[in-house]
């Protein structure tokens, strides 16, 4: 209902772009009080647009937020397959559904889905993933390797390396990587990762890969339960960026890297993801669906695998869990 209200009044803006609307004007157009203009308005300024307002003569936009529709994503972009296709949401439920349906479909590899907000963002495991407008990346990129389901998960931390190398290249903090999807600044998570199969017997017809990188966010912008736990480019760096740029260096990234990974296999990927590695060495407790284990890190296999060694000298092999390092 409130967005309804918001269309229109942006629908009415558009027409008399750089002019100035009065509040009665809007009322009466979206067919509401001037007190729930205002309060509109007031919503407007929250989501990034710059609003002046002057006294009897109403509202004008200076400034709209930057956001990362095609159009802004495909001018500059160097990749050959990655984003061939892109398809862009202002709002939508989740980008991770969309590719899905677009993958059954038929979606050519390196089609991506990118959305301004997401109203239920999905983590691992059903959880939620904090998505709000105009602030972030969440973009879901389909691919068609031709590898076996098990080594899918490889693809996980191919894309963590992805972030770590296009948060160097664009700003001057040096993120790190949580076994087997977080990346993390200053020990706070700024992306996560969901990668999600779609496959037949042993054949992977499709890989979506979620990616949810807090890029513009101010510490309120997090509810209060993350503000401990989770931060943005912005948030460490004290600086905004444009995220479409960013989505531009994160695609060549995860291009070259996926093009290593299929011409020469996991071997080089693992050494990247190893130097960028937060956990290994350390000791941690990996808590999957069946039980924790408490133990020292010694690694990730050539699959890709956890392998946690506890006191009594045990070596786990952990392929899917949440890790707390101690
Ligand atoms: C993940 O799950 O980290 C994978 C997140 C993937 C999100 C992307 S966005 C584009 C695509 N479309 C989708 O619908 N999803 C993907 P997990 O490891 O389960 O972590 C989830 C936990 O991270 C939550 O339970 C929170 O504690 C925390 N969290 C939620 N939102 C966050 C945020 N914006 N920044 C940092 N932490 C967050």
């Amino acid at each position: 209902m409130q967005t309804d209200v918001r269309k229109k009044m942006l629908e009415l803006f558009s027409k008399h772009k750089g002019e100035f609307i009065s509040g009665q004007e809007m009322a009466d157009y979206i067919g509401c009080s001037r007190t729930a203009v205002w309060k509109h308005i007031e919503e407007l300024r929250k989501e990034g647009f710059e609003l002046e307002a002057v006294r009897k003569k109403g509202y004008r936009i200076n400034k709209a937020p930057e956001r990362v529709t095609e159009n802004e994503i495909r001018l500059g972009l160097k990749t050959k397959t990655l984003g061939r296709e892109i398809y862009y949401y202002e709002s939508l439920d989740s980008t991770q559904k969309i590719a899905h349906s677009l993958a059954n479909e038929g979606a050519p590899e390196g089609t991506i889905v990118i959305a301004d907000e997401q109203t239920m963002g999905k983590g691992r495991m059903s959880r939620i993933w904090h998505s709000p407008k105009y602030t972030g990346i969440w973009m879901s990129i389909i691919l068609k390797p031709n590898i076996p389901i098990h080594k899918a998960p490889q693809l996980t931390l191919l894309a963590a390396v992805a972030v770590v190398q296009a948060m160097e290249d664009t700003t001057n903090v040096t993120p790190q990587i949580k076994w087997p999807n977080d990346v993390l600044i200053n020990g706070k998570k700024v992306t996560g990762i969901l990668t999600e199969l779609q496959a037949e017997a042993d054949r992977i017809h499709s890989v979506i890969i979620g990616m949810g990188i807090n890029v513009n966010q101010s510490k309120e912008d997090f509810p209060e339960e993350l503000q401990q736990k989770a931060t943005s480019l912005m948030i460490e760096t004290g600086e905004k960026q444009v995220r479409s740029s960013f989505v531009q260096t994160l695609l060549l990234k995860l291009e070259t890297l996926y093009e290593m990974y299929l011409q020469k296999g996991f071997a080089p990927i693992k050494l990247l993801w190893e130097s960028y590695a937060i956990s290994i060495g350390k000791e941690i407790t990996a808590t999957t669906l069946q039980s924790v284990i408490r133990g020292q890190a010694l690694g990730i296999t050539d699959e890709g695998v956890l392998l946690v060694k506890d006191r009594e000298g045990i070596v786990h092999s952990i392929y899917s869990a949440d890790i707390d390092i101690l």
